[in-house]
């Protein structure tokens, strides 16, 4: 008999779906256009069963949202901080009454545990909101000589939906921009439903627009001559791709791109605390993180031990249902995703590693991929330097503190990096020579709206969050009068 808590209840997420008759449209000046043309179909990564259908946006979808967009930003940009600040967290209230909803949807669309999405996803995009309310309120003062850079085109990946959008949304808007924002093809539901909750809240028509479709409607909207700043978050390929179109256009510029993020275990650390770590840094979200600590590197005196309490650790994580509250990991994304996973694993054990697996029984007929550990791999090996995006963690030894600095920097990525020892100096030492956009000391993971989270080198360039992500919504304006 299983004793554990009983699953999240999804018929309040199904009864949303049919309120739409299972069908989506674009959401565009402040109300869905009826879905025509093409669509696609959005399912249950954990089963496979459709969710819903949905508009595959086209060049003249994102001309009328960017349009609608236009229209709305001279009175959004005319309001007062004051103002703008109140439908902020009026934005950031609804996301909180309804964020059982939104957690359950997310779930369902994107496969992730629905502890997730309801203690961390929902609860961190109502935060972003709140925050950003408060910089609204200070647009005339902190940011003076400022102004918004207008219409702006976002195109977000499928790992955190709504944490991204929120991401996305909330600084562009308090900072008195409007938004065309273009969700991943896998997960566009929560998208669309926090649009509906928009109008709830009583944003104007037109700041918020949603076009939804697939690569091709990301291109049409990051080339459309109407917008004035792209925001992306994805792959470094695709990254590179849009710096490439935009190049020469006076568009304005954000990229959040991928990453492989050392996880430094130094011998003084606490190794039960480190083994924990390495739980939340791989197999959060599956693996499925930009900043996933996804490369153990650990100090030769402690290694063995270190690395035999994770596997044991990993003995007793649990791969689920994404709506059973007992689980630690549920569903990839898609199967495409969950192949490539495969893929690589299989490389990797051909370049030569070690594989541990746990002798878990997987739920059937889903897109599920068990919590893995590569080790004893080589630092140029495809699994120590590409991105997986998986439940996949490479595992490498140095000797002195140097070493695991230039290990940890032999990499063409700089997004996160995380230390784990009992030395603060040393911590701090090594923290400071780490080519990352932000370190944690003795922890992963830990983000907050207050600070700016982005990388460097082919991490992309740009912050979310904090002062330095608003400045990202903003252009600077000199003032001289003549006397
Ligand atoms: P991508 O394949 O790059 O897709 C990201 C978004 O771009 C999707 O909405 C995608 O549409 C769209 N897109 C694809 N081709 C495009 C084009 N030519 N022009 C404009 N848009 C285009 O990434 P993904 O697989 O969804 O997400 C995983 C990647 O995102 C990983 O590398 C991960 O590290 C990175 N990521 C980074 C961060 C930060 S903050 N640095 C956070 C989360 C994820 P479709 O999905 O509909 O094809």
């Amino acid at each position: 008999m299983d004793y554990g808590p009983a699953p999240e209840d999804d018929a309040p997420a199904r009864d949303w779906l049919n309120r739409h008759g299972g069908t989506f449209g674009h959401f565009i000046g402040g109300s869905f256009t009826k879905p025509k043309g093409e669509t696609f179909e959005t399912s249950e990564p954990a089963t496979g069963a459709v969710l819903a259908s949905i508009a595959q946006g086209d060049g003249s979808d994102v001309d009328k949202a960017v349009k609608e967009a236009r229209k709305a930003q001279k009175s959004w940009a005319a309001l007062t901080g004051h103002q703008r600040a109140r439908h902020l967290y009026a934005l950031a209230r609804t996301i909180q009454r309804n964020a059982r909803l939104l957690a359950v949807v997310e779930s369902l669309d994107n496969g992730k545990p629905v502890r997730e999405t309801r203690d961390i996803d929902v609860p961190l995009a109502a935060r972003h909101f709140y925050h950003h309310a408060g910089w609204a309120q200070l647009m005339g003062s902190e940011f003076s000589d400022h102004q918004p850079v207008g219409v702006v085109g976002q195109v977000i990946p499928w790992n955190f939906p709504l944490l991204m959008l929120a991401w996305k949304i909330a600084p562009a808007l308090a900072m008195g921009n409007t938004v065309v924002l273009k969700p991943a093809e896998f997960t566009p539901l929560t998208a669309l439903l926090f649009a509906e909750l928009s109008q709830v809240a009583g944003l104007p028509d037109g700041v918020l627009n949603i076009v939804t479709g697939d690569g091709k409607t990301g291109a049409a909207l990051v080339e459309h001559d109407g917008i004035d700043k792209v925001a992306f978050t994805g792959s470094t390929e695709v990254g590179r791709h849009i710096r490439k179109v935009t190049a020469g256009s006076g568009k304005s510029l954000t990229l959040e791109l991928g990453g492989k993020s050392p996880f430094i275990v130094f011998e003084d650390a606490d190794l039960d605390a480190a083994v924990e770590g390495v739980v939340d840094a791989i197999w959060f979200n599956q693996g499925q993180v930009c900043c996933a600590g996804s490369r153990i590197l650990v100090q030769e005196g402690v290694a063995e031990t270190f690395l035999k309490r994770l596997r044991a650790r990993m003995d007793y994580l649990r791969v689920g249902q994404p709506l059973d509250k007992s689980i630690d990991m549920a569903a990839i994304v898609a199967p495409v995703q969950l192949e490539r996973i495969e893929r690589m694993v299989a490389q990797g054990v051909e370049e030569g590693a070690k594989l541990h697996q746990p002798q878990i029984e997987l739920p059937k007929g889903g897109c599920f991929f068990p919590p893995t550990l590569l080790s004893d791999v080589q630092p140029t090996a495809t699994v120590a330097t590409e991105e997986i995006f998986g439940p996949v963690v490479v595992s490498m030894t140095f000797r002195t503190p140097d070493e695991a600095v230039q290990l940890a920097n032999h990499s063409r990525y700089g997004l996160s990096a995380s230390v784990w020892s009992e030395s603060i100096n040393l911590s701090l030492e090594v923290a400071a020579k780490l080519e990352a956009g932000v370190v944690w000391v003795n922890g992963t993971n830990m983000l907050d709206a207050a600070v700016g989270f982005g990388g460097k080198r082919e991490s992309g360039f740009g912050r979310e969050g904090g002062r330095e992500g608003c400045y990202d919504y903003l252009r600077p304006k000199a003032w001289a009068k003549n006397k």
